[in-house]
């Protein structure tokens, strides 16, 4: 018992019954956490294997970087064996692995050396030994030899000038422009050091939506002040730009890309920026998208918008990323063949210094959708990936939806170009079509929470994507085993218990909200709750009911050659596949068919009984994870471990007004009665109908492009 006038924290301590980390831990070391081993051997073990450190570079001469090593190993063994290691710094000898990011780690015999293609290569050797010994992995003679499988891992953020992030849930834009360059927030340093821990070496901090104050001396030099923190963690920064900035900021008459004057323009901005930015990687451009200026507006195709960049940084080795997430209001036959037709003419007309980037899906990072036709389509240019770690269709960050399964649905997709077995993966590592250039790209899902992310368990999504980055071939279950024995350490029962709600959360996200192929049927602005109704937009292609087709014949948007035939764009292999009934998978079966409602399933069940009971069952997944998420009080600190139960209770209030909301809804057409599992809603349709969300900046996409 503790006296009744003792604060209960300290009577608490005095029982020994908790040490303060025990009881809270507000989640801002992500999964760079040092904390004591508790296993005595093992800590002995380690002590003894790692008693000498040798960091071997190609020029054995002291860095910032290697200054970054050297401090990661000190305060990580120190923190979870409590030695001091000896680290020497060495040149390396002839066995430098191949590639600059290359490292192998050796250890033998109470020495550990790790060996790098060059000083970053060795950070992330660094970071990998960390990584084992927080998993209390053996290292005893130890060998590993890794590299990155791209070479651009990118994080993009949509942060705006005046501190908002387009799509962001987790507080405000990271970086403090009124304070920068003079003053440099310490986190800054951290978020390098996460990225590196990871191996993700670029950054692009600003919102494709660009302002072209951005472009200016004042915002160049704060944008410098931030490479120079990131500099010794190898990531290098990248911006966005608006197309139009030769006219808004230089005053010239046009920005046609062919215009000498513009030519000239941005070839004098390249400069101005590579004087203060050496490393500067390059631009990531968004054109003529969503109301985004580009070079259609003077009549020129992508490639030529393209080129103009790239000529202006390839004297300095930048390249540029162009997206290829493009739509125009004029809709003809189906949005989600846009970007294909526009970009597919251009293949083999953009500089060697171009990538196009391409978004998972062809309509817009939909919980799930087919992978974009682009990828197999363009094989003479470089293609990258474009992730979205940020849920902005996923529940924000009040919702857990871990979204490796998702990323590795699109990378393992076979895109049967030109062969089987031409994976997304193998597309974008350049593996395919031979290509050196190679990129990957998250949006991030970052800000100034204090546990960077807005929930405890979102950081898995930035961890999930920095490692697939680096391996593609990684499975989910072992990137959530890693993260989560990093981040909440290596109890069984804790282990066990979050891997698995990690590993199912996303296909119980998709239950609740869009099943069976079902998509965009969010409500509008905020894209977090269920809109299924909404027709009045001013465009057709921004109405959930263009995309779910509900009528009293049946649900769901005919893709095949009998309707937009989007299907067309993808191989015959794949395609064959999803336009037959029988083989067409559930999870596409309403991206790609309209179907009548009582269409009989593989089940033996009707459509609208299936669609029905898939949203019943993911309510029955998030009740199921707030049951197993209570056993682990007492085993994790309070601080997370409540954040996370009111979390989960959120997201299963969330579950139902979707379910409740879209069946409602959808059962005006079907007119069939709801199968006997499926509970009473709590509300009528009307009642969801009036839903509004609270306006938030993360809710409202920036004013230059007025979006539903
Ligand atoms: O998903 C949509 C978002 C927009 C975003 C756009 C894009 C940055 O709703 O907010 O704008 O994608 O990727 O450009």
């Amino acid at each position: 018992m503790t006296s009744p006038r003792l604060p209960v924290w300290l009577g608490a301590l005095a029982l020994g019954l908790f040490s303060f980390n025990a009881r809270a831990d507000d989640g801002y070391r992500l999964w760079l956490r040092y904390d004591r081993i508790a296993d005595e051997k093992l800590r002995a073990a380690y002590s003894a294997a790692t008693a000498k450190l040798v960091l071997a570079t190609p020029t054995g001469v002291d860095s910032s970087t290697v200054a970054a090593a050297h401090d990661e190993l000190t305060a990580a063994l120190r923190g979870l064996i409590g030695s001091e290691p000896t680290i020497t710094l060495t040149k390396s000898a002839t066995d430098v692995p191949p590639g600059a990011e290359a490292f192998a780690i050796q250890g033998r015999n109470g020495t550990v050396t790790i060996t790098g293609g060059s000083d970053i290569a060795v950070l992330y050797g660094a970071f990998a030994l960390v990584r084992r010994l927080q998993l209390n992995q053996p290292i005893d003679d130890l060998v590993v030899h890794d590299a990155p499988k791209i070479s651009r891992r990118m994080l993009n953020h949509w942060d705006n000038l005046n501190g908002t992030i387009e799509r962001g849930y987790a507080g405000r834009s990271l970086w403090q422009w009124d304070d920068l360059p003079g003053k440099i927030d310490p986190r800054y340093r951290d978020y390098a050091r996460a990225l590196a821990s990871l191996g993700l070496n670029g950054t692009v901090p600003i919102n494709v939506n660009s302002n072209i104050q951005f472009l200016t001396p004042g915002y160049l030099k704060k944008i410098a002040a931030l490479a120079d923190v990131f500099r010794p963690y190898g990531v290098r920064v990248f911006l966005t730009a608006r197309y139009s900035s030769p006219v808004e900021l230089g005053k010239l008459p046009n920005a046609d890309p062919l215009d000498p004057a513009v030519i000239k323009w941005w070839h004098d901005k390249a400069e101005e920026i590579y004087a203060l930015i050496p490393d500067f990687g390059g631009f990531l451009i968004k054109a003529n998208s969503e109301g985004q200026p580009g070079p259609q507006t003077y009549h020129r195709t992508h490639a030529d918008g393209a080129n103009l960049l790239a000529d202006a940084v390839a004297p300095h080795g930048g390249i540029v990323i162009w997206r290829a997430f493009v739509y125009d209001a004029d809709v003809k036959d189906d949005r989600a063949k846009q970007a294909y037709t526009e970009f597919t003419p251009l293949d083999g007309k953009f500089r060697d210094n171009v990538v196009v980037q391409v978004k998972n899906g062809p309509i817009d990072f939909m919980p799930r959708e087919p992978f974009h036709p682009l990828f197999g389509a363009m094989p003479k240019t470089p293609l990258a990936l474009e992730v979205q770690i940020t849920q902005e269709y996923n529940g924000g960050s009040s919702e857990l939806c871990f979204l490796a399964p998702m990323w590795k649905e699109v990378l393992d997709a076979d895109t049967f170009r030109p062969q089987p077995g031409s994976t997304v993966a193998r597309v974008i590592d350049g593996g395919i079509d031979h290509h050196t250039l190679t990129v990957i790209a998250g949006v991030a899902n970052t800000g100034t929470d204090r546990n960077w992310c807005g929930n405890q368990l979102a950081p898995a999504n930035w961890y999930a994507l920095g490692r697939l980055a680096w391996n593609p071939a990684l499975t989910s279950a072992q990137i959530a085993e890693e993260w989560t024995r990093q981040t909440f350490g290596n109890d069984s029962r804790v282990v066990q218990t979050i891997v698995p709600m990690l590993l199912a959360s996303r296909e119980a996200v998709l239950n609740y909200s869009m099943p069976l192929g079902l998509h965009h049927i969010m409500a509008t602005n905020h894209h977090q709750g269920p809109g299924p109704w909404v027709d009045s937009l001013s465009r057709a292609d921004w109405n959930p009911t263009y995309y779910h087709r509900a009528d009293a014949q049946g649900v769901g948007f005919d893709r095949t050659a009998t309707g937009s035939n989007a299907l067309g764009q993808y191989a015959p292999e794949v395609a064959s596949r999803w336009a037959d009934l029988a083989t067409c998978p559930d999870e596409f079966l309403l991206w790609f068919h309209h179907l009548p409602w009582d269409y009989k399933m593989r089940s033996g069940k009707t459509l609208w009984a299936e669609i029905a009971l898939h949203y019943q069952a993911g309510i029955d997944s998030v009740r199921g994870w707030e049951k197993s998420w209570s056993t682990l009080r007492g085993a994790i600190d309070d601080e997370r471990f409540i954040a996370t139960q009111k979390l989960l209770s959120r997201q299963e209030h969330e579950a139902r007004i979707w379910r409740d909301a879209c069946t409602q809804y959808f059962a005006t057409f079907a007119k069939l009665p709801l199968p006997s599992e499926y509970e009473k809603p709590e509300h009528p349709l009307d009642f969801y109908r009036k839903l509004r969300a609270p306006f938030t900046a993360a809710n409202t996409p920036s004013v230059s492009a007025p979006k539903p």
